[in-house]
């Protein structure tokens, strides 16, 4: 190793970008690279813990059907059963998780062009150790692009890797925390003393002209020959301030609801169907999924599986079942979620009871939808005990309609949108 070493260090760096006074930003240095990595310090494990929060609502622990996530055994150390209440609970941890990854973008992308030499740093290892460092770092930029490109990507274009989204999410998210991790220990101290070595309120009172480079530093990120200013600190941290806060004037409304709903121009979602009882958001509509309404015409029956023998239902029956009503949002994984409808039906716990087990530990909930993702999911005891946890006929007064699920779909308090079934067929009751 050494041997490479020394010989390497003999090399004169190649032109361009390698070549010490190639980089020339003024405002380059620790300072400007720590003001960003604090607030990824604060921000990336809030987008951490609520991912893997996401991953516990999707209870995992109930087999492959809700967990398409191969392997996973020890990264589920942590898992619990997420609970069926308060009612807006995923849309909370949901809507910060897709809200918090897309305006941190700008600081993401002015943190990396901020430590940019480094990525051509010459020689390109002086010995193991710093090798060994820069794999991390590797990890670490990787990590973070694959990230935030991988969620970006699911809520845009929706649903892009069919199937393998959410493995990619999941275990590109460990690769990278635990880069995330080492980068942290070893920064620390360094990016703690570069923030006090320079005052943020001078700083945001230093316009251009009185604009320096920060002092030489051993890292090599103060530019060796800077050229003169074209913006000052205080104009770059405004740029990517500027760039966060519209990113989230045009995000979050998909998450907070109300009139703030159509500012959410980026949110694949932002579009309110139509008026009405059944005028809200529809992710996957009938048509995309292969249901028709042959298929939910009056030979649709719901079958009820469980100690008994198997028992099926018109909806006409359903109906006279008795009728109860609950206040639950939707709160789909791409971060938008609905304003509390009012879904009214039967109870999970009563259908569980008519099956012969009222203390089922899960059930299988199947839809007539053609077999593929989300066509069947597992709910956990807890949430069938919820009294609030219903097979929903009517939303808001009316017959859902085919695209909400009509003739019955499951509405659960704090359940991820996606094990909300719609078009049901079969309920599997189990202990
Ligand atoms: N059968 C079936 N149920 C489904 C889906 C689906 O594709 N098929 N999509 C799920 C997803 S991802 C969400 S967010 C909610 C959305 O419900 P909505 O379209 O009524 O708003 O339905 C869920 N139920
Ligand atoms: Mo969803």
């Amino acid at each position: 190793m050494s041997a490479v070493v020394q010989r390497l260090e003999r090399v004169p760096a190649p032109p361009g970008p390698f070549r010490p006074g190639f980089w020339r930003s003024p405002i380059r240095g620790p300072w400007l690279t720590s003001v960003f990595g604090l607030v990824l310090l604060v921000g990336i494990p809030v987008l951490f813990v609520t991912g893997a929060l996401s991953y516990a609502a999707y209870n995992p622990g109930l087999g492959p059907l809700n967990d398409q996530t191969p392997g996973k055994g020890p990264l589920g150390f942590y898992l619990f059963d997420w609970p069926a209440g308060p009612t807006w609970l995923y849309r909370v941890t949901q809507g910060v998780h897709v809200t918090l990854g897309v305006v941190l973008v700008p600081v993401v992308l002015a943190k990396l062009w901020s430590v940019i030499p480094k990525l051509f740093e010459w020689p390109p290892a002086r010995g193991a150790a710093h090798a060994l460092e820069r794999l991390s770092l590797l990890m670490l930029v990787g990590g973070a692009v694959f990230e935030f490109a991988t969620g970006i990507l699911n809520i845009q274009l929706h649903y892009v890797f069919p199937g393998s989204f959410y493995t990619l999410h999941f275990y590109g998210a460990w690769v990278f925390i635990a880069a995330f991790a080492v980068h942290v220990a070893l920064r620390l101290g360094r990016m703690l003393r570069a923030l006090n070595s320079r005052s943020l309120l001078r700083e945001l009172r230093t316009g251009l002209a009185d604009t320096r480079p920060e002092p030489p530093d051993a890292e090599g990120l103060v530019a060796v020959a800077p050229a003169p200013p074209t913006i000052a600190r205080r104009g770059a941290l405004a740029l990517v301030g500027a760039g966060s806060l519209v990113l989230f004037a045009v995000t979050a409304g998909q998450s907070l609801g109300g009139r703030l709903r159509p500012t959410a121009l980026l949110a694949p979602h932002n579009r309110d169907p139509q008026e009405g009882p059944n005028g809200f958001q529809i992710n996957k509509t009938a048509a995309s999924v292969g249901v028709s309404a042959a298929m939910v015409g009056p030979d649709w029956r719901l079958e009820l599986h469980g100690a008994g023998p198997v028992q099926a239902f018109t909806r006409e029956q359903l109906l006279a079942m008795g009728r109860h009503s609950a206040r639950l949002p939707i709160a789909c994984v791409e971060g938008w979620s609905t304003e509390d409808q009012l879904w009214s039906g039967l109870r999970l716990a009563d259908l569980a009871a008519l099956a012969g087990l009222p203390d089922a530990a899960s059930v299988l909930v199947e839809s007539v939808q053609p077999p593929g993702p989300y066509a069947s999911v597992v709910l956990r005891g807890n949430q069938i005990r919820e009294p609030r946890s219903l097979l929903a006929l009517h939303v808001n007064g009316a017959d859902l309609s085919l695209d909400h699920g009509y003739p019955a779909r499951v509405i659960v308090p704090a359940n991820p949108g996606v094990n909300n079934t719609k078009w049901v067929r079969r309920l599997t009751f189990r202990t």
